[in-house]
C-alpha cells in the first residue's frame, strides 16, 4: 500500500522535474540583450582611457571575423561573477558561416595563472554567445581570449582588461 504510494508520488515527480527541464534548458536572455550597434566603440581615442569607465563593445578582427564582446558588468568587478556577450559579424557583411562552438577564457600573463573557475559559454545562433561565470580575482592585467571555432579551427581574439 505504502510502495504504491510512493511509486505514485515518484512518477509525479518525474513529470514535475520532465516538465521544468525544457524551460530551465534555456538560458534567460540578458535584459541587456539589445545588440547596441555601436560601431561608437573606437569613437574616443584609446590614449589615457580611464579603466574605470565603461568601455562598451571591445572589438577586434581576425582572420576575417569581426569579434566584438562586452562584460556584464561593465567595467569588470573585481572578485564578483560577470559574464560576457559575444557578437560576431562578417567584414564584408552578410551572415557569419561555419561557426560551431565558441569559449572564453582570460589569464594574467605576468603571474603566470589564469582564473579559479572556467566559464560557460552558451551559443545563441551562429554569431552570437553569452559567457558566464567569469571572475577575476586580482588586480592587474588580465588577458581575455575569445576563441571561435569556425571551419575546423580555432580562431583567437585577444584583449588586455586592467583591473584596478
Ligand atoms: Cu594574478
Amino acid at each position: 500500500m505504502s510502495g504504491k504510494s510512493l511509486a505514485v508520488i515518484g512518477s509525479v515527480l518525474l513529470v514535475a522535474v520532465a516538465c521544468s527541464s525544457p524551460g530551465a534548458a534555456t538560458p534567460a536572455p540578458d535584459a541587456a540583450d539589445a545588440p547596441v550597434a555601436d560601431g561608437a566603440a573606437s569613437d574616443a581615442p584609446a590614449t589615457a582611457e580611464a579603466e574605470s569607465v565603461t568601455k562598451g563593445w571591445r572589438e577586434k578582427t581576425v582572420e576575417g571575423l569581426i569579434v566584438r564582446w562586452r562584460p556584464l558588468p561593465d567595467p569588470i568587478p573585481l572578485n564578483k561573477l560577470f559574464n560576457l556577450d559575444i557578437e560576431l559579424a562578417n567584414p564584408t557583411g552578410g551572415p557569419v558561416d561555419g561557426v560551431t562552438q565558441m569559449r572564453v577564457d582570460a589569464k594574467m600573463p605576468a603571474h603566470g595563472h589564469g582564473m579559479t573557475r572556467q566559464a560557460q559559454t552558451i551559443m545563441d545562433g551562429s554569431e552570437r554567445a553569452h559567457a558566464v561565470g567569469l571572475l577575476f580575482h586580482m588586480v592587474g592585467e588580465w588577458e581575455v581570449s575569445v576563441d571561435v571555432y569556425r571551419d575546423q579551427h580555432w580562431i583567437s581574439a585577444k584583449w588586455t582588461e586592467t583591473l584596478e
